[in-house]
């Protein structure tokens, strides 16, 4: 495992005392690479004492990587000895239609959705895939605690100072009327705005080659499934740590 401090930077924002918060964006199928998260986490744990500690996962658990399967097993695990939070991604949101109508099937395949497919064994045809049919296998193959994750999923979660979600919120809008479409999708007119949202956005779903921090947002999405690489956004009080696992840059 690689493990590299990238960043420690002081913020006026903070979370309360005695919680360390543990934050991880998006996973996409990348469970060989999210073992290796949570080794990095029981670590600090280990070495700090840590009071509280809450898990904060970003969304788009699922799709174009490897083992969609196997992210969901490990992150539900996780959830039933770690205090744990869970937020939608714009994938998780797919899949969900995707379970009770037929027509989103081709966006669904395009954005990465036959890799999870793979994971399931479920087989996918090589030309015009019937959506109806697959919706029946793929409801089939989906243990119930995993249908059970995905309708479990929130918007949004707020620490501290800081507001926790997938895509971004939409400039203009106070953090209580964001709708949930713009928290899963949005890119601009969030990513260049540089308004004071009230509280620091952690979010993902738009990747970068390093976690962008900046004073009122910090994105963590490194874009696991195409660079081997997750990082892990550590924040205690108002210190701010993110450290990466998997491949060396
Ligand atoms: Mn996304």
């Amino acid at each position: 495992m690689f493990s590299r401090l990238l960043s420690r930077i002081d913020q006026r924002a903070r979370i309360p005392d005695g919680i360390v918060l543990y934050a991880i964006g998006d996973i996409h199928g990348c469970a060989d690479l999210l073992a290796d998260a949570f080794d990095l986490i029981d670590q600090d744990i280990a070495r700090t004492r840590s009071g509280r500690a809450i898990h904060v996962f970003l969304g788009d658990y699922i799709d174009r990587g490897p083992d969609s399967r196997r992210t969901l097993d490990l992150l539900i695990t996780r959830a039933r000895a770690h205090e744990s939070v869970f937020v939608r991604g714009n994938h998780e949101s797919i899949l969900s239609d995707v379970l009770r109508r037929d027509d989103l099937l081709p966006d669904w395949l395009r954005l990465g959705g036959a890799a999870t497919l793979m994971s399931y064994d479920v087989l996918l045809p090589r030309a015009n895939p019937e959506a109806a049919l697959l919706r029946r296998s793929l409801s089939k193959a989906l243990p119930r605690a995993h249908s059970e994750f995905l309708t479990s999923l929130r918007p949004s979660f707020t620490c501290g100072d800081f507001f926790f979600v997938h895509a971004g919120v939409r400039p203009g809008v106070p953090l209580s009327h964001q709708s949930e479409e713009d928290l899963m999708w949005i890119r601009e007119p969030f990513l260049s705005s540089s308004e004071d949202f009230g509280k620091v956005v952690v979010h993902g779903h738009t990747p970068v080659r390093e976690p962008d921090i900046r004073d009122h947002r910090i994105n963590i999405d490194v874009g696991a499934y195409a660079t081997g690489r997750l990082a892990v956004l550590v924040i205690r009080g108002h210190d701010i740590d993110i450290r990466c696992v998997g491949r060396p840059r």
